[in-house]
């Protein structure tokens, strides 16, 4: 059966949104717009699966939102709203929970990062995280999923989820009428030349809302001043850029500039080592200083002034939320009636 385009994404309202969530998929999000219906979401029961302080989660929660509005998506066109306010996708989620295998999840890269040595005293929801975000895409039967490179991995489980449901209940699904899949197998959208943005500090660490050092990241709220120190002291080596790609390979903090130029810019890698290659780090730094600054301090500014209003930002969560909760509805009665469910 042919599912509907829908493009469904979330992030996090763990802290401040940085330049990897902005170029690896809110400028995505905000692109797609023109040719999908979208839902976006701020997925704050996807942030307590490690512990925040509730007036933070609260604050994060409205400044997230507010980085979407102020990056330019529109909210009466498309839907904004925040995750705990459809209570279908922790009611799908335990569906997911019977369908997805143990060791499935154990696999996950991310819960072995995030957990480390400390396993044994990891919240749960850190280990079912997967199938949350699964539950989260498949709620609206969604079928493209614009991603960072580090959530790949959770959208082929996503994937997996979906096949072993359609595959599980085939029989049930087709005398409903729903032909022979329920779920849509969704497409992650992984595309450009900055998906998985790295820390200012360490090309080998990805840029992270959790990094203990401010200067590993550029967040969205920067000043100009701000913007300029991190990018000045940003970690790189005494060879000067090499004009083609290939000279990259064993650069990493090098490649992570030159990427976040050409995605800042709208460009390739090799256009901007066109440009730059044979230069000096200091001067390609100065114009990278001034293009950052350029993208980014309206958005913070904006983001600014957005939060000085939060009922505004609470009403278009309300109303993005009533709005997302009809659909989710319409997929939980099916999914009940499809796993036998008796309802009233
Ligand atoms: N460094 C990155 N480069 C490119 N894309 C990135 N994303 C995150 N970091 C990078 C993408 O941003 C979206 C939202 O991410 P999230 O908030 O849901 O969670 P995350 O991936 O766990 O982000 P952080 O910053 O690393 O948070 P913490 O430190 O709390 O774990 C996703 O599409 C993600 O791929």
């Amino acid at each position: 059966m042919p599912f509907k385009q829908l493009v469904f994404s979330g992030v996090q309202p763990t802290g401040n949104l940085h330049l990897g969530n902005y170029l690896g998929a809110i400028t995505k999000f905000v692109a797609l717009q023109d040719n999908y219906d979208c839902i976006y979401c701020v997925v704050d029961m996807h942030a307590i699966t490690v512990w925040q302080e509730p007036a933070e989660l609260t604050h994060t929660t409205r400044e997230v939102t507010a980085a979407f509005l102020a990056c330019g998506i529109d909210p009466k066109k498309h839907i904004i709203f925040n995750q705990s306010q459809v209570a279908e996708h922790t009611e799908l989620t335990w569906v997911f929970n019977c369908v997805a295998r143990l060791g499935w999840l154990n696999r996950m890269t991310q819960f072995k990062e995030k957990a480390g040595k400390d396993r044994e005293n990891v919240s749960v929801g850190l280990f079912a995280y997967p199938n949350l975000m699964a539950a989260d895409i498949l709620v609206y039967r969604a079928t493209h999923v614009p991603v960072g490179e580090d959530q790949k991995q959770h959208l082929e489980l996503s994937r997996d989820i979906a096949q072993k449901f359609n595959n599980d209940f085939a029989k049930s699904i087709s005398e409903r009428g729903f032909g022979d899949a329920f779920f849509p197998l969704p497409e992650p959208i992984i595309q450009g030349p900055a998906t998985r943005v790295m820390s200012l500090r360490d090309g080998s660490k990805k840029m992270s809302k959790s990094d203990p050092s401010d200067y590993s990241r550029i967040n969205l709220t920067d000043d100009a001043d701000n913007i300029a120190q991190k990018i000045r002291k940003a970690r790189t080596d005494p060879e000067p850029l090499p004009s083609e790609e290939k000279g990259l390979e064993t650069r990493p903090e090098a490649e992570n500039l030159v990427g976040i130029y050409a995605a800042l810019e709208g460009t390739t890698r090799a256009a901007v080592l066109g440009q730059f290659g044979g230069g000096q780090f200091s001067t390609f730094k100065n114009a990278l200083v001034d293009l950052a600054v350029a993208r980014l301090g309206p958005i913070g500014a904006e983001m600014k002034k957005l939060m000085q209003d939060p009922g505004h930002i609470d009403a278009i969560l309300a109303d993005g939320s009533a709005r997302a909760r009809v659909i989710a509805a319409q997929t939980m009665t099916a999914v009940k009636d499809i796993v036998g469910f008796v309802r009233s």
